[in-house]
């Protein structure tokens, strides 16, 4: 179904997808989800996100790969372990509010089926709003329309596909970081910042600008309104164990997310955006 020169829905894998292939780039976003799973440049035709090739797209479980929205928690909750992880908007399925073409490309506005559920203390509205143009603009905003003020966290946890992990250089981050992966325990940010093992950092900064480095291309990644970078990839043994990653898939993925993971607050009638732009 058409709904504007550069945008169409199509259903695969009984996944409803929002379609756009306008001047600038070609982009898939999955009504469930709200969920960004492709974005090509048409500067330079090359795919800056990655998807697992294992992904399920059973309309239940969190796509594996693309751009997932956690909201309103990053990670497990904070008191209740019965709630999934990263929130409960990533397994709604999302509403179209507005696609219109712009100068700077196609702008779409979504929203999730409810944003106001079990482990959210307060009144929200949220929207996402995504323009697909020469670089990708990804904008998540919570607005508090209640009669309280309220904290949240979230996170785009954005997939990046790149052609070897064991290449990849990643910039633009220093300080210290939280090893998940190591109880927790605070290290030092490493000058040149490689992989070789499985990696689950939460870095306290908020760098405008990161960029991987892998073999042939450099990607940018500007970030606002965030308190946090996430970096993860789960290495050989952990993606074993997942259901919908190949076992050798993590060579070609780095995530590198844009959070807030320290409870951002939100006062009445204020609203608060988290953003993302990939170049
Ligand atoms: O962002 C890193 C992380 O929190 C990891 O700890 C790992 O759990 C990853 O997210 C993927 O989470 P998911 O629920 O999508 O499998």
């Amino acid at each position: 179904m058409l709904l504007t020169e550069s945008a169409k829905i199509v259903t695969r894998n009984n996944t409803q997808l929002l379609q756009i292939d306008n001047s600038f780039a070609n982009a898939e976003i999955s009504l469930f989800g709200g969920h960004i799973l492709s974005f090509i440049p048409k500067h330079d035709n090359r795919e800056r996100l990655w998807v697992s090739e294992k992904a399920i797209f059973d309309g239940q479980k969190p796509i594996r790969g693309g751009i997932p929205v956690c909201w309103p928690w990053f990670g497990p909750h904070a008191t209740n372990t019965n709630l999934a992880a990263h929130g409960y908007v990533r397994t709604q399925t999302w509403k179209i509010i507005e696609t219109k073409e712009t100068d700077s490309g196609t702008h779409i506005t979504l929203a999730p089926n409810s944003s106001n559920d079990d482990g959210l203390s307060g009144t929200t509205q949220l929207t996402l709003s995504i323009i697909v143009g020469r670089q990708l603009k990804i904008q998540l905003s919570t607005t508090n329309i209640g009669a309280e003020s309220l904290t949240y966290n979230c996170a785009l946890h954005s997939y990046f596909a790149i052609s070897d992990i064991h290449q990849c250089e990643l910039r633009g981050l220093s300080g210290q970081y939280s090893d998940k992966t190591r109880d927790f325990q605070i290290c030092d940010t490493p000058h040149h910042y490689k992989f070789n093992e499985e990696t689950d950092r939460v870095h306290l900064q908020q760098p405008k600008q990161l960029s991987i480095i892998d073999e042939q291309t450099t990607t940018n990644i500007l970030s606002s309104g965030h308190d946090s970078i996430v970096v993860w990839n789960p290495w050989k043994q952990k993606s074993i164990s997942m259901i919908d990653m190949a076992d050798n898939s993590y060579l070609t993925m780095l995530c590198v997310e844009t959070a807030v993971t320290q409870n951002q607050e939100v006062k009445v009638g204020e609203t608060h955006t988290l953003e993302q732009v990939i170049i």
